[in-house]
């Protein structure tokens, strides 16, 4: 079921890029709500488009393409980009090359403001026994956290310089629950999702804005105070699952730096030749 969150605003034309990937099919759907026309874009096949949708089927690091994609728009939902730590040529073409087009495109076409899919991944190497701010320094866990770092501070130049807000919303785990012990912390429920997806699009003033993206869940390691402007109530919590997940999930291994660090195994995926 749709959150619906309660919300009078009203966009004529929105973007939605990424829409093929895991988040993107689920907030798709969900966005139609707030907007007269909703428009979907991704490297990947987007199936056939509902009433009042603009299919748009163009690669990030697509610079004439991208230059189209943004025209007309309003406002920007993005995420799309590498999600995952990978090798390094698929990131930079995405998560720095793909950002930046994106960000230009925004500024020719004079789009006011993007909501930009950054991760918990920019400060995965902080410890599991820290609750960190939304003011808290970046501290990477993987080549894909730096991409994300990357683009936060992109996203923050070009409102410093330029004017385009951006709420820059580092997502812990969107699923439709949690799978393990450190998504107890971590979850962050679709319909939460949506909630934060339309609060940090409708807040009226934004300027450069980063919020971590979970659910209201009794265990984290985040702390949203300084983004209380952005307005977003999660609903949703981990812990109708914790009794499942620890059943499944009996011990955890404290010499793991996948249970130290807050990123979990993307501390140690890598080197990729
Ligand atoms: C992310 O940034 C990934 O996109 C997602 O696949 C999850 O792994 C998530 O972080 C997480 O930290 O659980």
């Amino acid at each position: 079921m749709l959150a619906q969150h309660s919300t009078s605003a009203r966009f004529a034309r929105l973007l939605l890029t990424g829409a093929a990937g895991g988040l993107g099919r689920e907030l798709r759907p969900r966005l139609k709500a707030y907007c007269d026309v909703l428009r979907v874009s991704d490297m990947d096949e987007l199936g056939a488009a509902a009433a009042g949708e603009e299919l748009y089927r163009v690669a990030l690091q697509d610079k004439t393409g991208m230059l189209a994609l943004l025209q007309g728009v309003e406002a920007v939902v993005h995420l799309g980009g590498v999600s995952t730590e990978q090798p390094w040529e698929p990131i930079l073409q995405a998560n720095i090359v793909g950002v930046y087009h994106l960000y230009e495109a925004a500024r020719v076409h004079g789009v006011r403001r993007i909501v930009f899919a950054s991760s918990n991944h920019v400060t995965g190497f902080y410890r599991q026994d820290e609750v960190l701010g939304t003011d808290a320094l970046p501290r990477p866990d993987s080549l894909y956290g730096v991409s994300k770092a990357f683009g936060e501070n992109l996203a923050r130049f070009y409102f410093d310089r330029y004017g385009i807000e951006t709420v820059a919303l580092r997502i812990g785990s969107s699923f439709p629950e949690p799978r393990d012990r450190r998504m107890l912390a971590t979850w962050l429920s679709y319909n939460d999702l949506e909630r934060l997806v339309v609060a940090s699009l409708t807040a009226p003033v934004v300027g450069y804005s980063v919020i971590y993206g979970m659910s209201d869940n009794a265990t984290t390691w985040w702390d949203n105070t300084k983004a209380r402007h952005i307005g977003y109530r999660p609903q949703d919590s981990s812990d109708v699952f914790r009794t499942a997940v620890e059943a499944r999930q009996p011990r955890i291994d404290l010499d793991d730096p996948a249970a130290i660090y807050q990123g979990g195994a993307f501390v140690r995926t890598g080197p990729f030749e």
